[in-house]
């Protein structure tokens, strides 16, 4: 065994907004590698357009610097819980990480998943208290929890003794004493050089574990990962070991590392460093390349379970076919089966109807994420409502339970406590958080989330936080009665008017202008009762020569109340679906006749199913 001191490999994890992409900013605009007038602006490794729009990372991935010398291999990940995946698929290339803690916020939920995680693989942590130029930054009681988390989720003494350092990754500074502004990054990468241990080498020929999958026209499948043996350059023959036992050979043709945003061809690379490289048209992340030499398999890469389900089907809508560029079953069959490829904690089933598909994810945000993407690649389709997966164990029904925690001002405690009662939610504990609210805690079915978050952030205002991982599967406790109100459903197909959209709002509230394109069965509206509301929002007011007052020549209209994807996938109820296309999303029962939507109503009742 031997060590290889002129590299580093760092993955940097946090919860959600703990500043993680902002930090390698300023490595990267710090190490120099970027030309002096180069301009290359903010939360530069957030280079997908969702990203960007959403201001959150979704996919984890890698970079590197030099620092004195050495070469630093930076993986950055995503903090939401749904991306919990790409944490996982990343976390073996990396032999240490940041864990950055909000000065303000402290550990989080996902600060104690990603750290779990990281202890599992035996990486080296660097605890960065971050943001401390924050106004209500509260360092010492933040390193104190960081602490204590650090206590909790030990497996050997040796992990307590981590070094600390404070910064702010948006103004660029490092310290390590909290008391003393820094003036730079540097610390920061000194305590890398020093802490992160440098990479051990085995002797023998080349291995290499997947982690990640490019796509380039010219250069094919790239597959990108750790060199864990041996060497690699192109035309070297290799093999690629698959999940399945069996095996391809290929032959290299070009190899790559990384440095600051490019990849670099290089004529080899070697045992310690992430490198890139062409040529396997076969492999899957998670494969092991191997010389054929010695073709033996690394462990593969474990992600966690999915926890929410949905179909993906075709567009049976009277639209279909009519605003996408991909409509049909194959297409969609194809996609949903391409994307298993780089996102791999989803899982793609068939079901009995061959139209339609059971995505599994981690989450809403997850399968949202995956359905406005395809949205704007110009695929049309309907999703259902979300559901929690269900599992049966020793004969017993059982369901995925989430730990809930919310910060919320105190007048909200009394109607967020009685939402989260229907959700069949516990509450384990309550204590005053720092910003002059409450931080609540709450273990909670993740059936019972589905939904809830538009519900609690119209619950309050719009400032309360909320946070959720997934803890465990527990028994099944019984269904939630749904607490939503019946809809408003076109009854006719046509173009919306104002006179129809005025009666409308008669009876609840609109979510559609006049000018839209509405069928009947489309949802318009959510009214008050619990029962569904049949509406014509296409009738036009009776044409007279007489006009009877002038009130009747400018309707005002309410305007519309517009629903993101996200939301609209967490309104919809159990007999509806969402259509989906580049242009529009809508929202539909499933059964769009009245008559035969009153029919089913009154079969199910009597217990027959058709
Ligand atoms: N005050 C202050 N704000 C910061 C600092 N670092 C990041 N932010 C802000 O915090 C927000 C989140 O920053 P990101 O760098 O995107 O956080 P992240 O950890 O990469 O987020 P995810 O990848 O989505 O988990 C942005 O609005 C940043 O401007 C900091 O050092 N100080
Ligand atoms: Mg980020």
């Amino acid at each position: 065994m031997s060590y290889r001191n002129d590299i580093r490999n760092i993955a940097i994890i946090a919860h959600v907004d703990h500043g993680k992409t902002t930090l390698v900013d300023a490595l990267l605009k710090q190490s120099h590698i970027f030309r002096n007038n180069q301009e290359v602006g903010e939360l530069i490794m957030d280079s997908n357009t969702l990203e960007r729009e959403k201001g959150i990372t979704i996919m984890a991935k890698n970079t590197a610097v030099e620092y004195r010398g050495v070469k630093i291999n930076i993986i950055d990940t995503p903090g939401h819980a749904d991306f919990s995946g790409e944490v996982e698929r990343v976390i073996n290339m990396a032999d240490g990480c940041l864990l950055l803690v909000d000065s303000v916020e402290g550990p989080m939920p996902q600060t104690r998943f990603v750290l779990r995680r990281a202890f599992e693989k035996g990486l080296r942590p660097i605890v960065v208290i971050n943001k401390i130029d924050r106004e209500h930054a509260r360092v010492a009681e933040v390193l104190k929890l960081t602490q204590d988390l650090f206590l909790e989720l030990a497996t050997s003494a040796d992990q307590l003794d981590f070094p600390i350092i404070y910064a702010s990754g948006k103004q660029g500074w490092a310290t390590t004493d909290p008391a003393v502004r820094g003036t730079d990054i540097m610390p920061l990468f000194e305590c890398i050089l020093q802490h992160v241990p440098p990479p051990q080498i085995e002797e023998g020929p080349f291995q290499m574990l997947v982690s990640n999958l490019d796509f380039d026209t010219h250069l094919g499948r790239i597959a990108i990962g750790r060199i864990w043996r041996g060497r690699i350059a192109p035309h070297d023959r290799v093999v690629g070991l698959k999940a399945d036992g069996t095996s391809n050979q290929a032959e290299i043709t070009e190899v790559f590392t990384y440095l600051g945003l490019k990849r670099l061809s290089v004529p080899e690379a070697d045992a310690g460093d992430i490198a890139a490289v062409t040529g396997l048209s076969e492999v899957n992340i998670g494969d092991t390349v191997t010389s054929p030499e010695r073709p033996e398999p690394l462990p593969r890469i474990q992600i966690g379970e999915p926890t929410v389900e949905m179909t993906f089907g075709v567009n049976t809508s009277p639209f279909a076919g009519r605003e996408g560029r991909f409509s049909t079953t194959r297409q969609l069959r194809d996609r949903l089966f391409r994307e298993l490829e780089t996102n791999l904690s989803l899982r793609v089933q068939e079901t009995d109807s061959p139209d339609t598909f059971l995505v599994k994810g981690r989450g809403e945000l997850h399968l949202a994420i995956l359905i406005e993407t395809m949205r704007r690649e110009g695929y049309e389709f309907e999703v259902s409502k979300p559901e929690a997966i269900i599992k049966m164990v020793d004969g017993k029904k059982m369901e995925p339970v989430e730990l809930l925690t919310i910060d919320i001002k105190e007048d909200y405690i009394g109607v967020v406590s009685e939402m989260l009662g229907k959700r069949q939610a516990v509450m384990n504990d309550m204590r005053p958080n720092d910003q002059g609210g409450v931080r609540m805690e709450f273990h909670i079915p993740t059936k019972g989330l589905i939904g809830f978050r538009s519900a609690f952030l119209t619950a309050t205002r719009g400032d309360g936080i909320m946070n959720s991982l997934f803890l465990d599967y527990a028994e099944w406790k019984g269904n939630i009665t749904s607490t939503r109100g019946g809809v408003l459903v076109a009854s006719e197909t046509g173009p919306a008017v104002t006179y129809g959209l005025n009666n409308a709002q008669g009876r609840g509230l609109t979510f559609i202008g006049p000018g839209t394109f509405v069928y009947e069965g489309m949802i318009v509206g959510l009214n008050p009762k619990t029962q569904d509301i049949a509406v014509n929002v296409c009738k036009e007011k009776k044409k007279t020569n007489i006009r009877s007052s002038t009130s009747d020549i400018a309707i005002k209209l309410t305007p519309p109340l517009q629903m993101s994807l996200e939301q609209a996938i967490d309104f919809i109820a159990d007999d509806e679906l969402v259509e989906v296309t580049p242009e529009n999303i809508r929202l539909r029962k499933k059964i769009l006749t009245e008559t035969q939507r009153l029919r089913a109503i009154s079969h199910a009742r009597k217990g027959i199913t058709i």
